[in-house]
């Protein structure tokens, strides 16, 4: 298949590349450095130093023979975008290409526009492209679990039945999320389901939640070939930046009371969600929503889970509750359905102790790089 993906310098953009890469795909990977660009303007850099995504791109094909194709511009250029979709004629889109952190997106006035123009207008031209250029294309686009919040109900996958005054009809599950990063995914999913039942365009709308995970088949060929793996406050998500702080001997810093509870998955699993959703696309005019992780679990339990596996490899982890810069309910009631992807065959890597004992292994082969700086958060979720 043609697949082009977007964000393709991204810590789930670049392990996908490489992933449909190996699988024989011709895959063109699109970015214009927007997440490294911001990182480095908020002392948020990765762990491991990322090669660029030409190099990256050199050292896959020199490990493996597989070529990727890159392009280096902004999705939001329509006409960027537009001259590719024409051009590579791609049978499956995935698209990565947003500012991903909801801390960022709380900063202040400017970030918060840039992430609203950002990530409305790359979806917007997404959408058009296809139109324009390749309508029979299949779009998976990253949405994400925080779509629904943590609503007091049972969570569907995407859609919900409703009776009311004894007619029934089917509507997008009801969503209210918890920063504006995450209300731009509400504003993308109804943004794309305007288009899927006015012009039948078909798209896969992948609801992700948090995920970990440092090394894929692929990445572990080269440490050049890893994903940018943030553990700072603004880009790293919880158990990746837990998994740092134990390795550098800092409590581990759960927000509040950490009853927090999110849907996780380990980035291999993100690769089988999106190769399962490309190998069984949605029919024409059909907006596909699928809950995308593999297992539940609080902050607290996180964790623990953590401090466990460090005295396991002799790490000696504290826990300590700081007050939590978020404005989210931190005790509630979550339960997400997650059918669609087993139904294609997902096979769950779940979070056992040997994949954490793995993870602080591998952390710890780069600990003189952790900068502690960068852990404690910095941006609250109020006006200053
Ligand atoms: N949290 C802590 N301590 C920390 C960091 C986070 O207690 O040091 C808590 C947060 O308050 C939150 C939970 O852990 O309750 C998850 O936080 P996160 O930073 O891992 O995840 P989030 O900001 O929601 O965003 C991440 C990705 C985003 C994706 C989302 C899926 O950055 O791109 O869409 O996970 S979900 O959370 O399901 O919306």
């Amino acid at each position: 298949m043609q697949v082009l993906i977007l964000g393709g310098d991204g810590y789930l953009g670049w392990p996908t590349a490489m992933h449909f890469a190996a699988a024989g795909h011709n895959v063109l990977a699109v970015d214009n450095y927007a997440r490294r660009n911001l990182a480095r303007a908020t002392r948020s850099e990765p762990l491991i130093d990322n090669p660029n995504l030409h190099d990256r791109c050199e050292l896959y094909r020199a490990q493996t023979n597989h070529g990727i194709e890159v392009r280096i511009g902004d999705c939001a250029d329509y006409r960027f975008l537009a001259a590719i979709a024409a051009e590579f004629q791609p049978q499956v889109i995935v698209h990565y290409a947003e500012q991903p952190s909801a801390p960022y997106s709380m900063i202040d006035f400017e970030a918060a526009r840039f992430t609203l123009n950002n990530n409305l207008n790359t979806t917007f031209n997404v959408l058009w492209a296809m139109l324009e250029h390749a309508p029979d294309c299949h779009l998976i686009k990253l949405g994400t679990m925080g779509e629904y919040g943590t609503p007091n109900i049972d969570i569907e996958e995407g859609w919900l039945e409703i009776e009311h005054r004894g007619r029934k009809d089917k509507f997008l599950f009801p969503r209210q999320a918890g920063s504006l990063y995450h209300t731009t995914k509400v504003l993308d999913t109804d943004l794309i389901w305007f288009y899927v039942r006015t012009y039948g365009l078909r798209v896969t709308d992948l609801m992700q939640g948090p995920v970990y995970g440092l090394i894929t088949d692929q990445s572990r060929l080269d440490p050049g070939l890893y994903p940018n793996f943030h553990y700072d406050d603004i880009f790293g998500t919880v158990l990746n930046r837990f998994l740092v702080q134990a390795v550098a001997g800092v409590p581990l810093t759960v927000y509040g009371e950490g009853g927090q509870t999110r849907g996780y998955l380990n980035l291999i699993d993100t690769l089988q969600c999106i190769e399962l959703a490309a190998s069984s696309p949605p029919g024409k005019g059909e907006l596909r929503i699928f809950n995308q992780f593999t297992e539940t679990f609080s902050v607290l339990e996180l964790a623990d889970r953590v401090k466990d596996a460090g005295r396991d490899i002799g790490l000696d982890v504290a826990i300590k509750r700081i007050d939590n810069p978020r404005k989210e309910m931190e005790q509630h009631y979550y339960n997400p359905s997650f059918t669609g992807l087993k139904q294609l065959g997902l096979k769950s890597h779940l979070l056992t102790e040997d994949v954490l004992v793995g993870m602080l292994s591998e952390i710890m082969r780069h600990k003189d790089k952790v900068d502690i700086r960068k852990i404690m958060p910095r941006v609250a979720w109020r006006q200053n």
